[in-house]
């Protein structure tokens, strides 16, 4: 019989062996035929599977929602820092990257995990509010600097109407709402946030679409995926940061001493 030499490599996503490269076993000429867009491409080349419009639609709207939010934000802070300091693109960029993490847009797959696990074990919002005070974690998906319950984040709004009018449901989205409701109550600034917003919509979009099966469910958000799309929308806007400062032609950056608590 045949033999087969081992492989060093495995990979099931995208192969570029034949006439034209395909994701997912779809051929990019008709992904351009079709008129496919990069919700189509990140259904896949993250999920392997053809997702429906609305399920993609959604997808672009996060990352056309999350790609900037100016540059006071601790990503956008380090790109301009770095771009100033002379380095190239890739570097600038990566710097910014590096500050996405639990506190800044990368609270998406925490707030898919607890909130999944709260809701399917059937807690109270306060119940699970409290549960977490006790354990010492802040709850991801909770709370910005400055969103407050009277100026709420128009981009948890618009994912939230986009979800309600195309999701077949929204509970998951709608149990984040009853938590949020508990948290406001507790202190004014403890809103729904992007990260909140998108961590629970994709739970309801997981579950909902019927293209996933539990198993496959638990394994996305245990991986944890969805940073992932605030990662890739954030390049976005931290890039453009980039090309922002050397347009302008900015000089090193230091920062002033008056800003500075010498202490001992
Ligand atoms: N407290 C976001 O905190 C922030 C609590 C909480 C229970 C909470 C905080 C937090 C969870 C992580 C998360 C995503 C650090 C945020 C994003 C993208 C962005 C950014 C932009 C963009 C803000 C004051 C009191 C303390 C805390 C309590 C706060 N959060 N308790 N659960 N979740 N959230 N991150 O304002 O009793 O005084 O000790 O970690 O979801 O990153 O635009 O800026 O697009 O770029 O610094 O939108 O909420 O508040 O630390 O002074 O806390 O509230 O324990 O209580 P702050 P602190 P106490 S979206």
């Amino acid at each position: 019989g045949k033999v087969r030499a081992p492989t060093h490599i495995i990979s099931t996503i995208s192969d570029d062996r034949g006439e034209e490269p395909c994701y997912a076993g779809v051929p990019m000429s008709t992904i351009v035929e079709k008129g496919m867009g990069v919700g189509d491409v990140i259904s896949l080349l993250w999920f392997k599977r053809s997702l429906p419009r609305y399920c993609t639609q959604f997808i672009e709207i996060c990352v056309m929602l999350c790609a900037d939010h100016g540059p006071c934000v601790s990503g956008a802070h380090n790109t301009i820092v770095t771009a100033r300091a002379g380095k190239d693109l890739v570097s600038s960029l990566v710097s910014g990257l590096l500050t996405i993490g639990p506190r800044f847009g990368g609270a998406i797959d925490d707030a898919a995990r607890y909130f999944k696990d709260a809701y399917d074990r059937k807690l109270t919002p306060y119940e699970f509010v409290e549960g977490m005070k006790k354990k010492g974690i802040r709850v991801p998906g909770i709370g910005h600097r400055i969103k407050r319950g009277d100026n709420r984040d128009k981009r948890v709004e618009l994912l939230q109407l986009f979800a309600r009018t195309h999701f077949p449901s929204t509970k998951y989205m709608e149990y984040a709402v009853e938590v949020e409701t508990y948290t406001l109550s507790k202190a004014n600034n403890l809103v729904m946030n992007v990260d909140g917003a998108i961590g629970t919509l994709f739970l309801d979009l997981l579950a909902g679409s019927g293209m996933f099966s539990k198993q496959e469910i638990d394994e996305i958000v245990s991986i944890g995926y969805l940073n992932g799309l605030f990662v890739l929308a954030r390049s976005i806007g931290l890039i453009g940061h980039t090309f922002d400062q050397k347009r302008l032609k900015q000089p090193l950056y230091r920062h002033p001493w008056e800003d500075v608590l010498y202490t001992k």
